[in-house]
């Protein structure tokens, strides 16, 4: 294994086709091996579009919606990341979720044909959020100026064509969210999106409740939603990964709580960019009945 030095700022390795950390692409086996448990939960998604949001809803919603039990640690431990791997500085997320006991809440950003097929064979439910494609080429790209572990993603301009092509971690946004959406046809899926989250945060936790079969009083409710506001998630020290290392992460470049609006591209695109972006989509989201809203 390499040191940890080594694996900063180095480019994509290639697993099974995408662009992949590539630190996270040492012992790819580990991810490939995976054994799920069928009570397992997996929170899947793009990078960048409301994960960390969704696992503290469905960890809330599995403890409860007492907020003291999901203080008990950082939601880097608590959901753990299924293909995360960081010598030295962290415990892969495999061998995290090995000792966990069920139910395990799994993250993962793997598209459907790179998730492990055990968690298909298991039947295991799957929460899957979509963003807005424009609002998560900004988000990444200030992720990506904070995250050492990924390749320096150069100016806005030059990040957008890489993103545009699915030269970023994970490969094609718009795979990606074709690819679940196709899934739930045969798997239980609860398909949500981030903008529908922003819009109504209380109704969305209520459907992520329903999905995973626990009846919460309206009261609980009202807790899970105030305890997942961006405001509030942003002040908790076990959701807005300070915990991770200095030196992979600087919240100084970019806090990973940077805005949590839908919206923000239209600070950062030009009306150039914009129009390019939205001809290229067109093409790539053709025949799909899968929308997006870029604004509320
Ligand atoms: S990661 O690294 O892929 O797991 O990141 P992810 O958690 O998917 O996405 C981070 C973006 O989600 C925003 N965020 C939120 N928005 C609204 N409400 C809540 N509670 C919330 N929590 C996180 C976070 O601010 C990032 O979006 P941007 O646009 O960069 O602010």
């Amino acid at each position: 294994m390499a040191s940890a030095d080594s694996l900063l700022r180095q480019p994509w390795r290639t697993v099974h086709g995408i662009p992949m950390v590539c630190a996270f692409a040492h012992n790819w086996e580990r991810v490939d091996a995976f054994q799920s448990r069928p009570e397992d939960i997996v929170v899947a998604t793009f990078p960048k579009s409301g994960t960390t949001w969704i696992s503290e809803i469905v960890d809330m919603i599995l403890h409860g919606g007492d907020p003291e039990k999901c203080k008990r640690d950082a939601i880097t431990h608590r959901v753990p990341m299924l293909e995360l791997v960081f010598p030295g500085q962290m415990l892969a997320g495999t061998e995290q979720l090995a000792s966990m006991p069920s139910p395990r809440v799994v993250k993962t950003h793997l598209p459907v044909h790179v998730l492990p097929p055990t968690f298909w064979a298991n039947g295991c439910k799957m929460v899957y959020v979509g963003r807005n494609a424009k609002d998560v080429a900004v988000s990444f790209y200030h992720f990506t100026l904070m995250n050492k572990m990924l390749p320096h993603p150069g100016t806005w301009a030059e990040y957008l064509e890489e993103f545009m092509a699915g030269r970023v971690a994970y490969g094609s946004w718009h795979d990606h969210v074709k690819g679940y959406w196709e899934r739930r046809k045969e798997h239980p899926i609860l398909y949500l999106f981030y903008e529908d989250m922003k819009e109504d945060p209380r109704r969305e936790i209520g459907k992520v409740a329903q999905f995973l079969q626990q009846d919460l009083p309206a009261a609980v409710l009202d807790a899970i939603t105030r305890h997942t506001s961006f405001e509030a998630m942003r002040d908790n020290p076990t959701t807005n990964y300070t915990s991770v290392p200095a030196d992979l992460m600087d919240h100084d470049i970019s806090p990973f709580m940077r805005k949590g609006i839908a919206g923000d591209w239209k600070n950062h695109f030009t009306v150039a960019q914009s129009e390019r972006f939205d001809e290229d989509y067109a093409q790539k989201m053709a025949g799909t009945d899968l929308h997006f809203r870029t604004e509320l």
